[in-house]
């Protein structure tokens, strides 16, 4: 039986008791599952690990598709995968022991803590609701009026905000710097680091001298939760949700891919017409609320130079394409500021980022959003994949969100003065 909020309430029951309940009733556990890194020594041991992605009743995560390939497994597949990778002499050792224990660190962290007055008692190492990071978002405003804004770029498919907050010291449609997080749900460090930069850019216009001149003459547009519906839901439901919360028509199956969904190679090799697989790419490009909303500012915006989006993980830096070899024609200089990128980044704590175009170093996928912004003519687009490279995976501990986000600062910082002084 389900019970409602009302009847615990006339029954006279504590509330917060009653909020818990409920949550409980939908919420997924994901008691011994675990999370395998195969290592497939050549393409047909490969095919070999795909092959088990059609076996349905599985229900196997990827948390990875390449190789080494990282998959959740949960506990009723344990030993089926574990006798299917034994007979076909594939290599896999097991990441994540109990993934729910490291779930239960995760919640028991996040409640360990008060919501904050103001952006400097903010909780920067810890993870936050929806409701927190708007909060944050209207704190930055109201403390810094003259330099941070926030604009509302249109609604979820759930009719929640898409908040973009912009740095600007004025003038009018100045040449722009577009960074976003949290366009999958599950990237928890991406949304965390999206609040960090944003505190960060107050902070050092006025202290940090490439800061300062940047923000003199372009402006910087921030959007931390490109998907707020995902990300609600992986807070009250499914932790490790990835796409939006679209209902597919004729499907039971729910969510759109939110990084296939771009008209650049849409509906190519490396997303699924399947609205049931999670690189589920949608009826057609740009089909989705959170991503029509992005395309609409930016072609109205007309002067944004530098497209930055924010995955994780796997420690690396991309750029087009991700749809073709053919390579992009600023290759080269693209591939040098993505060099002198990580160099910085590593700087700080010597964590090492691999670099390249997204089909070289990555895999194949098309529809994904820098391919259409680099089409666009935003010349310096990029894809980061955050910390770390699989230990933790998208269960980064909390106390790894300021280390990622300050390093990753640094790459940001050279991809951003680096626009500054090429303009085009
Ligand atoms: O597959 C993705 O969308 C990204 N990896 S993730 O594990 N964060 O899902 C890679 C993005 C690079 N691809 C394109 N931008 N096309
Ligand atoms: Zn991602």
């Amino acid at each position: 039986m389900v019970f409602t909020e009302d009847k615990f309430v006339r029954k006279g029951i504590k509330f917060s008791y009653c909020q818990e309940v409920i949550q409980s009733i939908h919420l997924f556990i994901f008691s011994k599952h675990q999370v395998f890194r195969i290592v497939p020594k050549d393409d047909v041991q490969l095919a070999l690990v795909r092959v088990l992605e059609d076996i349905l009743d599985l229900e196997l995560d990827f948390w990875r598709w390449v190789t080494p390939v990282d998959v959740r497994v949960p506990s009723h597949s344990l030993q089926v995968v574990k006798t299917y990778l034994e007979n076909h002499c594939i290599k896999y050792f097991t990441m994540i022991k109990d993934l729910q224990a490291l779930l239960d660190e995760e919640q028991r962290q996040m409640k360990s803590i008060a919501p904050a007055g103001n952006t400097d008692t903010f909780h920067y190492t810890t993870y936050h609701t929806l409701s927190e990071i708007y909060s944050f978002q209207d704190m930055l405003v109201a403390e810094n009026p003259k330099l941070v804004s926030k604009t509302v770029i249109g609604q979820s498919y759930e009719g929640r905000p898409l908040n973009v907050l912009k740095f600007s010291t004025g003038g009018s449609n100045r040449p722009a710097i577009w960074i976003d997080t949290g366009i999958h749900a599950r990237e928890w460090v991406t949304q965390a680091s999206g609040i960090v930069f944003a505190k960060k850019i107050v902070t050092e216009y006025g202290t940090d001298s490439a800061v300062t001149e940047i923000l003199n003459r372009m402006d910087v547009f921030l959007e931390m939760v490109v998907n707020p519906d995902g990300y609600h839901f992986t807070h009250t439901n499914n932790r490790m949700w990835r796409k939006n919360r679209k209902q597919n028509r004729g499907s039971t199956c729910v969510g759109v891919d939110l990084n296939r969904n771009w008209n650049a190679g849409f509906g190519g090799h490396g997303s699924s017409n399947n609205p049931c697989s999670e690189i589920y790419r949608g009826t057609r490009a740009h089909s989705e609320p959170e991503v029509k909303s992005i395309v609409n500012f930016v072609r109205s915006h007309g002067n944004i130079k530098a497209f930055i989006s924010i995955h994780s993980y796997s420690q690396m830096l991309l750029f087009p394409y991700g749809y073709t070899r053919k390579p992009a024609k600023d290759q080269a200089e693209l591939d040098q500021v993505a060099q002198k990128a990580i160099t910085a980044l590593a700087s700080l704590y010597g964590t090492s980022y691999r670099y390249g175009s997204i089909i070289t170093t990555i895999y194949q996928s098309s529809g994904g959003s820098i391919d259409w912004t680099y089409n666009q003519g935003i010349k310096y687009s990029y894809t980061f994949e955050l910390r770390d490279t699989g230990h933790f995976g998208f269960i980064l501990p909390a106390n790894q969100i300021v280390p990622t986000a300050n390093e990753t600062w640094l790459a940001l910082k050279v991809i951003m003065d680096h626009t500054f002084k090429n303009p085009y």
